[in-house]
């Protein structure tokens, strides 16, 4: 059995997961990692069993391009582009965290990046890739609803994600680039592409640089209008995080994805109700299960593609178009104007 060999970039709070999670596929290999204080690279390797750390991308691509297949960036934004462009540039295939970018324009640059350098680029986008989600897919393609005409997508949650991602505080856009980059592209991935969005945003917590509120209205190219909402300043009865709640209206019924991944289809003849859990990983922080559960598949998706079995879901071109509308959303809150496509 071939094995996939590839570098981490960038140890924090998530690379633990993401590297759990390459760990339950079993042809896949960190040879080393980079972090910009060694130290947390070297606690991290010694867990994995990693011989080398490098505090210098370069230097780590030099010595070990030759036997990698991709490099896995899990570094903060700022770095994505760079990172990439390092990385395509030994030919080495990339995988790299959303959002993908903080701009529009560098992340056209990082597709083309790639594309000129011959080289697979994938965003790590797992929220479609969470059990719930899937299976709603699936019943929504079933039809049992009939034709979809309104959906409602929301991320509202009063947790203290500053806690384990601190950098957060400090971004100057930040609800729409941290979860708009994952609902924004669960909305695609249920209901195709958007023709038109208008967006609200506030930031209620004082402490933080960005917003912390976003209300997204989308016109899908189907006619679907599918109002998609974020906040971290939500106290509401039942925390929801880390999940998205959704609800799918059509002409024969509705679909609900509620709490603890109860999902409810109701139609003229009564409702009915099942689950959806997220597969239980012993690795996984109970906080974020049904997140650090679809990192598996994501990794599956994509290591497929690396393989060439499959095309990749979350390809850097296909992110483009959930990039399209982060930065959209952006610019009809600041100019208040509804934007089309
Ligand atoms: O996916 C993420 O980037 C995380 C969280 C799961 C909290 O949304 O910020």
């Amino acid at each position: 059995m071939r094995i996939y060999k590839f570098a981490v970039l960038g140890t924090g709070f998530w690379s633990g997961y993401q590297l759990a999670g390459w760990n339950e596929l079993n042809n896949v290999k960190p040879i080393a990692f980079y972090n910009r204080s060694l130290d947390k690279a070297k606690a991290l390797a010694a867990k994995h069993e990693v011989g080398f750390v490098y505090d210098n991308v370069d230097a780590l691509l030099d010595q070990h391009a030759a036997e990698l297949d991709f490099v896995d960036i899990v570094t903060d934004v700022n770095t994505h582009a760079l990172f990439t462009e390092k990385a395509a540039s030994r030919g080495l295939n990339v995988i790299c965290q959303k959002p993908m970018s903080p701009s529009w324009e560098t992340s056209l640059a990082m597709v083309e990046t790639c594309k000129s350098a011959n080289v697979q680029f994938y965003i790590h986008e797992n929220f479609r890739f969470q059990a719930p989600i899937r299976k709603l897919k699936e019943i929504l393609d079933y039809g049992v609803i009939g034709k979809i005409f309104k959906a409602n997508v929301a991320f509202c949650s009063g947790f203290p994600v500053f806690d384990n991602q601190p950098f957060l505080k400090d971004l100057e856009e930040f609800i729409i680039t941290d979860i708009g980059s994952h609902v924004l592209d669960i909305s695609r991935y249920l209901f195709g592409e958007a023709a038109s969005l208008y967006c609200h945003t506030a930031r209620i917590n004082p402490a933080i640089r960005g917003e912390d509120v976003a209300n997204v209205l989308l016109r899908m190219k189907n006619g679907v209008s599918c109002f998609v909402e974020m906040s971290y300043a939500t106290i509401a009865e039942q925390e929801s995080f880390p999940q998205t709640l959704i609800t799918v209206e059509g002409d024969k019924g509705m679909i609900q994805l509620l709490h603890n991944y109860v999902i409810k289809i109701t139609t003229r003849k009564g409702t009915v109700i099942t689950t959806a859990d997220p597969k239980p990983y012993p690795w996984m922080d109970p906080a974020y299960a049904v997140v650090h559960s679809s990192i598996v598949d994501c990794n599956r998706n994509i290591l497929d593609s690396i393989m060439g079995k499959k095309t990749a879901e979350t390809t850097g071109k296909d992110n483009l178009e959930t990039m399209r509308l982060v930065q959209a959303a952006y610019q009809s809150a600041r100019e208040n104007i509804v934007i089309n496509f």
